[in-house]
């Protein structure tokens, strides 16, 4: 399937329903907010649903109405785009029933994914989710970006390219973001907004886990845990642990980073969230994959029914295979 059908369902329709993943991260937010507003300057309606807590961390995106956290009532979409979403796991519950809501369009750019979808375009090159909906809004003819979807694009973009510095960041990937950065985009507030401004909290919880920091594979692997005491202790909640896993890939010899966080589990059930960043020369998605999760080559992540010391165990398993076949 290609950008040209998805834009024909566009053209047919009046009423389009957009969702980003569950817990949206800036991408998968944005790239919903950005789609919203090139749908509405083609005349459409365009609802975001995200229903439940926002995480803290996506929410300088949002302002006013421009997200709901519950389906409008009496609504018949003629279709409902999911973005940035690997597995229909992460498709948040409460979409209304297949006749209410058209079919599914999923636009990603996960490597490593499910198959699901009724129209789906994936593309692992671009750098982000926000690449597709630019690219779906040339496909349907407007000329010019509107100003409303410029800092939402602009923020996935540099989010899922670490600030323009990461592999998949093209000379198109600056071309677009320079477009976004015309079309009203400020550089730096998205900047400190997803790179700077921590919450005291949040510091405290990454010094805690850089001084709980364990090296293994002689030095090729970093071990960071996460338990809900410490979370607890510092005063932080899920969304700020999102992203604490690139600490480790920072220490100098690191190939990959573990981040194994203790998940809230239901009626005594263990669960456990990993969290995985590699330098490129580990494919991390594959090893999201062992746990049902998914991803990125350098950049992945699941969540295990298991214990974290049953989780890492099985992990250490899998890695001692991957660093064997890789030598040292
Ligand atoms: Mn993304």
């Amino acid at each position: 399937m290609s950008l040209s059908d998805v834009a024909e369902q566009v053209r047919r329709g009046e009423a389009f329903l957009v969702v980003p993943h569950l817990r949206p991260d800036v991408d998968a937010l944005g790239s919903s907010l950005g789609l919203a507003a090139v749908l509405r300057a083609l005349g459409k309606q365009a609802s975001v649903f995200v229903p439940g807590k926002l995480p803290r961390s996506v929410a300088f995106l949002v302002s006013g109405a421009s997200i709901t956290t519950s389906v409008p009532a009496g609504v018949r979409f003629d279709a409902t785009f999911v973005l940035d979403t690997a597995t229909p796991d992460l498709v948040p519950a409460g979409l209304p029933e297949v006749d209410r809501r058209g079919p599914l369009i999923v636009l990603d750019h996960h490597a490593v994914h499910d198959d699901f979808g009724d129209l789906v375009v994936r593309d692992d090159a671009a750098s982000a989710t926000a690449e597709l909906v630019v690219a779906l809004a040339r496909e349907l003819g407007l000329s010019s970006l509107p100003a409303a979807c410029a800092t939402p694009l602009y923020a996935a973009l540099a989010a899922d390219t670490g600030g323009f510095r990461y592999p998949s960041t093209s000379a198109s990937t600056l071309r677009l973001g320079a477009e976004l950065l015309d079309a009203g985009a400020e550089a730096w507030p998205v900047a400190q907004q997803l790179f700077e401004v921590w919450p005291m909290p949040r510091l405290r919880l990454l010094a805690a886990l850089i001084d709980g920091l364990e090296t293994d594979f002689d030095g090729r692997l970093a071990w960071l845990r996460v338990s809900r005491a410490l979370m607890r202790e510092v005063g932080v909640d899920d969304d700020q642990v999102d992203g604490l896993v690139n600490y480790g890939r920072m220490l100098e010899g690191v190939e990959v980073s573990v981040l194994l966080w203790e998940w809230p589990a239901e009626a005594g059930a263990q669960a456990t969230k990993l969290s995985l960043r590699s330098n490129g020369e580990v494919d991390v998605a594959q090893l999201a994959r062992v746990f049902g999760g998914g991803g990125h080559r350098a950049a992945a992540g699941a969540l295990a029914p298991l214990s974290m010391e049953r989780t890492a165990a099985r992990l250490r398993a899998e890695l001692e295979l991957v660093f064997r076949v890789s030598g040292p």
